[in-house]
């Protein structure tokens, strides 16, 4: 290594897993990321993203400097000028329409720093019902269920994959995602761990996944067939007395209600619905009572679907049934060292506030689901936009309508570092400083860790003398939109009061007196500077049981049986006994998505060494599919459904159930005049395109893009790339 080489550890920042990296910087530039062996929970793994950390900062396209639109071009402009301008037009919009006429979106990396916290308080000062985030094409029917169920949105269940004997995943893929609610970086290992200490892995999967391919058993169920295979596996559980009747009685109300909606649905009457044998799903259940510990991991395969919150009441209820819940190996809630969860449940979660202006969509915890931002946008409820760390034209579905939408705003404000689908209709685009040149506590994951654990960020790169940080962009916007008397003497003011309460102090004061402080504990308790000094983080122990400490619900116990969940349940078993399944006329395939090692829903797509070979946004077809439209492997083929079309390649291959076909999203970056030139450069095409926004999960409001009827023929020779994306009614 050269003299001048520096290496610092921190963490890649890219996805929820987190990992430990160790970054090697000579001349200012980096030339080497690797795992960090030291770090408490990733302990040295690392994915080949890792390496985008470096590609990201050293991007020439990522934006330096704050941009405003001229025509069909952007042209740098001064972060004051820019504040000033955004200041006088969010509340010129405000003044003439009111406070909700201004929209606001926040992406995913957004909740990858601590730099939210700001965001939160711009949000709380706009004061604006339309606020929008990705979690409503994420986990909102999860929240939701952990809100119905443990009386709080935060207290959602982590699977202690580090120490169960049974793992079953379901609609989840973290072999290659790492986990997601459960940070487990490096899943792969434990996957691979809970066998080789005698333990089993399961997973339910219209697709054979990478996770399938590390699993004992792979059970290929019809695309949103899981909440029957669980109702029919409860039935097993409760008709075969498998159940830890102690442990129900300890913990939950409105078991008798459970066993009631069960006890005539059996596996025989499930089987057709979930594309599972009868006698698959009685062994399932058979096995999961049987494990010394066992627990169901469910995420987006079964979350993004219109019955998302039925589906993860129901993965909740089988978690308890068997006595999983709240004990090693189960279903756990973390320690972390800012306990959100311990207060969340005094705060009030609230669903239905307040509504769209169509009345059809309530607010959830205080947000309106993203399937309604573009027709709020068009219907002209929304005047103005605020985006942060999103790309919502490529990650939500919206007929393809969102981009003339935005284009119409009075005013839109991007804080981005790409001029990405989205952004490119700004009025001014705001780039924070580059990951690598931010120093952060990760306060936010701990929270959904499979360990107890605190961890420190270390800058790579000093930030350029002009750089904000996100939290500094937000803090510049919050001022803009206070009404102060007088506003040229104030905001300085507020500056300094703001920068004394930068997210970093927060959390060390959260820290201090969280559970581990020195509030606490004394002088023994862990501080920010402990962590800092540490090689790798602070390990806190393993999850450990606290469900009565923190449960949030008025008899203090888990709530089983919601009665609308209920209702809709015996809604779902009707259909069943009326023989009613799902079909379109027209369309024949249910569409499912897929994610790729080397991609981060639609931004990672810049860096050369991600998108290096083939092209990735394929049509993963079963060969009997494929015979039966006489398409072979590689034919580029048109996918239509309800809401629109685009044109890929077809990738045959028996990994897929049939009748079923999996495209990744994220894609579809030639749009004209986007920054990132790579990224534009690539075929792919977006399949948000052809989801139906109106298709919605019954009680959060999530996209359900999980099982959209499609049909796939070959492309027409006239269906050239460039139009591919048009609405057919
Ligand atoms: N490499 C990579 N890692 C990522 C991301 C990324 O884009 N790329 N994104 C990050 C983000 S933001 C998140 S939220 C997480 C998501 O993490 P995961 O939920 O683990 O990721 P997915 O790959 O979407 O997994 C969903 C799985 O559900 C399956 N599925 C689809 N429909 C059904 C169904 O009806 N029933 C069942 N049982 N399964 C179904 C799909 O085949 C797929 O394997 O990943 C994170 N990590
Ligand atoms: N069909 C389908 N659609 C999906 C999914 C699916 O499985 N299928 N998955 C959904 C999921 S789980 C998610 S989380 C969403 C994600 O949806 P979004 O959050 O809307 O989109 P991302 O693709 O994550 O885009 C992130 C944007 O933030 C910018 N960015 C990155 N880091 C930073 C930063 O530190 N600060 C700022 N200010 N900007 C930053 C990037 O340049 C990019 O423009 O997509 C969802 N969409
Ligand atoms: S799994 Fe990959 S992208 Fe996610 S944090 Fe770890 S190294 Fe980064
Ligand atoms: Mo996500």
């Amino acid at each position: 290594m050269p003299v001048s080489a520096t290496t610092i550890a921190r963490q890649c920042t890219l996805c929820e897993a987190h990992c430990g990296i160790l970054v090697t910087v000579e001349d200012q530039q980096v030339t080497r990321i690797e795992g960090n062996p030291d770090d408490v929970l990733s302990q040295g793994y690392i994915c080949p993203k890792a390496t985008a950390m470096g590609g990201l900062h050293h991007d020439p396209d990522r934006l330096r400097t704050p941009v405003r639109r001229v025509g069909d071009s952007f042209e740098p402009i001064g972060w004051d000028e820019a504040f000033a301008e955004i200041g006088r037009r969010l509340r010129a919009v405000r003044g003439a329409h009111g406070t909700s006429a201004i929209g606001m979106y926040l992406g995913n990396p957004a909740a990858h720093s601590s730099s939210v916290i700001y965001g939160a308080l711009l949000r709380a000062v706009l004061l604006t019902k339309n606020f929008f985030t990705a979690s409503s094409i994420d986990q909102f029917p999860q929240e939701f269920v952990a809100w119905r169920m443990f009386g709080s949105n935060v207290l959602m269940p982590v699977v202690d994959i580090d120490r169960t004997d049974r793992l079953v995943v379901l609609g989840a893929n973290p072999a290659v995602s790492n986990g997601s609610i459960t940070t487990m970086p490096g899943a792969k290992l434990r996957i691979k761990e809970v066998r080789k200490r005698g333990g089993k892995v399961v997973v339910i999967d219209p697709r054979r996944t990478e996770t399938a391919r590390l699993a004992d058993e792979h059970v290929a169920v019809t695309p949103g067939g899981d909440p029957y295979l669980l109702l029919g596996m409860l039935h097993v559980l409760v008709t075969e007395k498998l159940c830890d009747e102690a442990a129900i009685a300890k913990q939950c109300s409105g078991w008798g209600e459970i066993r009631a909606l069960v006890a005539d649905f059996t596996p025989e009457q499930a089987a057709p619905f979930a594309g599972v044998d009868a006698q698959v799903i009685r062994r399932l259940a058979r096995e999961h009572a049987a494990a010394e510990s066992a627990v169901l991991y469910a995420r987006l395969g079964v979350c993004l679907q219109v019955t998302g919150t039925l589906t993860h009441w129901l993965v909740n209820i089988v978690n308890a049934a068997t006595g999983n819940l709240d004990r090693p190996g189960g279903h756990m809630f973390a320690t972390p060292p800012i306990d959100a969860a311990r207060f969340a449940k005094y705060l009030p979660v609230g669903h239905g506030a307040w509504t769209d202006s169509s009345g059809r969509f309530k607010s959830f915890r205080s947000e309106l689901p993203v399937a309604v931002l573009t027709d709020e946008i068009r219907n002209g409820t929304i005047r103005a936009m605020v985006t942060y760390a999103g790309n919502p034209v490529l990650s939500t579905p919206n007929r393809g309508e969102l981009d003339a939408a935005l284009e119409g705003l009075d005013f839109y404000v991007a804080v981005d570092m790409y001029v990405t689908e989205t952004t490119r209709h700004a009025d001014i685009i705001l780039p924070p400083i580059s990951p690598l040149e931010r120093e952060d506590l990760d306060v936010l994951l701990p929270v959904f860790s499979v360990r107890n654990n605190l961890r420190y960020n270390a800058r790579v790169f000093d930030p350029p003398a002009d750089g904000l940080e996100d939290w500094q962009i937000m803090a510049r916007l919050v001022t803009e939109m206070l009404p102060l008397p007088a506003r040229g003497v104030t905001t300085g003011a507020l500056h300094r009061l703001f920068e004394q309460f930068s997210p970093l102090r927060l959390s060390a004061l959260g820290v201090a007196t969280g559970p581990y402080g020195v509030l606490r504990r004394g002088l023994r308790g862990l501080t920010v500077g402990k962590v800092r000094e540490s090689a790798g983080g602070v390990d806190l122990g393993p999850l450990r049981p606290r469900l009565r400490q923190l449960i949030g619900t008025k008899d203090r116990k888990v709530q089983l049986a919601p009665p609308d969940f209920l209702a809709a349940a015996r809604a779902l078993l009707d259909d069943v006994a009326h023989g009613a399944q799902a079909t379109a006329d027209g369309y024949d395939l249910r569409l499912i998505g897929r994610r790729h090692l080397r991609s981060n829903n639609s931004w990672l797509h810049n860096v050369p060494a991600m998108v290096k070979g083939k092209d990735r946004c394929t049509a993963l077809m079963h060969p009997a599919d494929a015979a039966a439209r006489h398409l072979t492997d590689g034919a580029p083929v048109t996918v239509t459904s309800k809401t629109g079309s685009i044109v890929v390649p077809v990738e045959v291959s028996d990994d897929i159930r049939p009748g079923t076909i999996a495209v990744p999203h994220g894609w579809g970056h030639q749009e004209p005049g986007v920054g990132w030139q790579v990224a534009a450069s690539l075929p792919g095409k977006n399949v948000n395109a052809l989801h139906d926004p109106s298709l919605t999960d019954t009680f959060s409001g999530a996209a359900a893009v999980n099982s959209t009827w499609v049909r796939v023929q070959a492309a027409e020779p006239a269906d050239t790339p460039a139009d591919t994306v048009a609405a057919v009614g």
